[in-house]
């Protein structure tokens, strides 16, 4: 199968360590193409730069190679919904797939993301998947996206240290990393730890081989159908939906 794997950032070097980490997991069988957004932000670091990455999302989407599956690399789950009604397979939302995980592993997680305003987005995210249960708390360790690409940076540690509070202070089980820029240390955390520490990328990429092989595709009764077909205006002209909807055979009910 292929799965398509969406930076929706346009930060080449994240891409990287997402491909590496989605292609350590994926069965043989499995296919991963990754895909850097080409256009937006650097980062995604707030409600606007979210909003600004999903015209890239949708592009990614829609051109290249067909996917059985799609991954959204970006802990925000930005344009996760409007994902699902323009694909036809699975989408997952490596935020929401990551929280599924641990609470399969923990009764109580914690997210340990970058910055604080991440982390309120985050806590939005907590409520809309109804993890209020699951959750314990989540934090912020003031790091910016990028500086997470950087070698030489104090990143680890400081993530280590938040991690460290979070198993301490909260009672958490297992750890969510809140960013996928952290893709790449969720083996070295676990290892220092003890505890799960779940990066959603992987976690993702597992979830959609799994929705695959059952034959689940995204539903197409409701509001995930795919778009009305309308015009649209200005600069999104070229983004006005086809008509792809099939009339309806049958009435139920
Ligand atoms: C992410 N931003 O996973 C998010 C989350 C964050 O560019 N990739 C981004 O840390 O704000």
């Amino acid at each position: 199968m292929k799965i398509k794997v969406i930076n929706p950032n346009t930060t080449t070097s994240m891409t990287a360590t997402i491909a590496a980490a989605a292609r350590a997991v994926a069965s043989p069988g499995t296919e991963i193409i990754a895909i850097t957004s080409r256009s937006g932000a650097v980062s995604i670091e707030g409600h606007y730069d979210e909003a600004m990455s999903i015209v890239g999302l949708v592009d990614a989407i829609n051109e290249g190679p067909v996917a059985d599956a799609h991954v959204i690399a970006c802990f925000g789950d930005p344009g996760l919904l409007a994902a699902r009604e323009i694909a036809a397979g699975p989408v997952l939302g490596i935020a929401e797939a990551a929280m599924h995980a641990a609470s399969f592993v923990a009764t109580g997680f914690s997210v340990v993301t970058t910055l604080e305003r991440t982390r309120i987005i985050a806590e939005h995210l907590v409520r809309n998947y109804g993890m209020e249960h699951h959750c314990r708390r989540v934090r912020a360790t003031d790091i910016p996206v990028l500086e997470l690409e950087k070698p030489d940076s104090n990143c680890r540690k400081l993530i280590l240290e938040e991690c460290e509070r979070a198993i301490v202070e909260d009672g958490s089980g297992a750890i969510v990393l809140g960013c996928a820029g952290m893709a790449d240390l969720n083996a070295w955390l676990e290892d220092k730890l003890g505890v799960p520490v779940i990066d959603g990328v992987t976690a993702a990429v597992k979830f959609a081989e799994a929705l695959v092989s059952l034959g689940l595709r995204t539903s197409k009764r409701g509001d995930l159908a795919y778009p009305l077909h309308k015009p649209y205006k200005g600069a999104l002209s070229a983004y006005a939906p086809a008509d792809r909807n099939p009339a309806p055979t049958r009435k139920l009910g």
